[in-house]
């Protein structure tokens, strides 16, 4: 099965109506056909870029509903509209810093793809998970929220494997970890749907920059990456771009 590579910037709550000039002038100028490009800026930022064919842009979040007295939430046709064609859905920030529980990511990646956006699922574990060998439990437990009741939006979404003890910290999974757990990930998607968990993308985050993507990309199973610190420095992001 060969799976197209996706790198995916993820601002965070950061750049600027200057860096997305910078960037999209850095991509423009390489011309990446190799691999899909995405650009998750803050939502502000969306109607900023000039529509590329080198790069979509996606958004952090959305809300679970529709519309409605939901005041400073953004709707994934609101999103949609701004430009995005992606959105981040349960990224372990939203988890922790604003409560968002297995339930209201399943609501979330369900209300993306009935608006058309692709949903980009995070899982991963904290450090103390890790070290109590829990790390497949934990990952089974956020896979099932989304895809037990519904296998069939497996086949619209990407997966972004993310152990949070590796999350801005500089230091990322080594290859052989991230590989064992993306090779989890797969096998356990398999039970919903083997076709399509053979062609979901699963893309690795964690403290991924130009130095250690390569031996990342390398594994059988790493699709790609979601990135954050580096994607903010536009000649390291193409660099990781170009390695994949
Ligand atoms: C993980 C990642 C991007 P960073 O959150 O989603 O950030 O590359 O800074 O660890």
């Amino acid at each position: 099965m060969s799976r197209k590579a996706l790198i995916a910037a993820n601002w965070k709550m950061n750049g600027s109506a200057a860096l997305v000039k910078e960037m999209t002038n850095t991509l423009q100028s390489l011309a990446i056909s190799a691999v899909d490009v995405l650009l998750c800026p803050p939502a502000t930022l969306l109607t900023r870029f000039a529509p590329s064919s080198q790069f979509a842009l996606g958004a952090q979040t959305l809300s679970h509903e529709t519309s409605g007295a939901f005041t400073g939430e953004l709707s994934a046709q609101l999103l949609s509209e701004a430009g995005a064609r992606f959105v981040i859905v349960g990224h372990s920030e939203r988890r922790s810093l604003n409560f968002e529980t297995d339930g209201l990511v399943a609501a979330k990646l369900a209300t993306a793809v009935a608006a058309g956006l692709t949903p980009l699922l995070c899982v991963g574990e904290s450090l103390a998970e890790r070290q109590q060998e829990k790390t497949q439990q934990v990952i089974a437990r956020q896979l099932d929220a989304v895809y037990a009741s519904q296998p069939e939006l497996l086949a619209k979404s990407v997966i972004a494997y993310e152990p949070i003890w590796a999350i801005g910290t500089g230091e990322s999974a080594s290859p052989e970890q991230a590989q064992q757990t993306h090779a989890f990930i797969r096998a356990h998607l398999a039970q919903y749907d083997a076709t399509a968990a053979a062609a979901v993308r699963i893309l690795y985050g964690g403290s991924v920059n130009a130095e250690n993507c390569a031996a990342l990309f390398a594994q059988a199973d790493i699709d790609g990456a979601l990135v954050g610190g580096a994607s903010l420095k536009p000649a390291e992001f193409a660099q990781i771009c170009l390695a994949a």
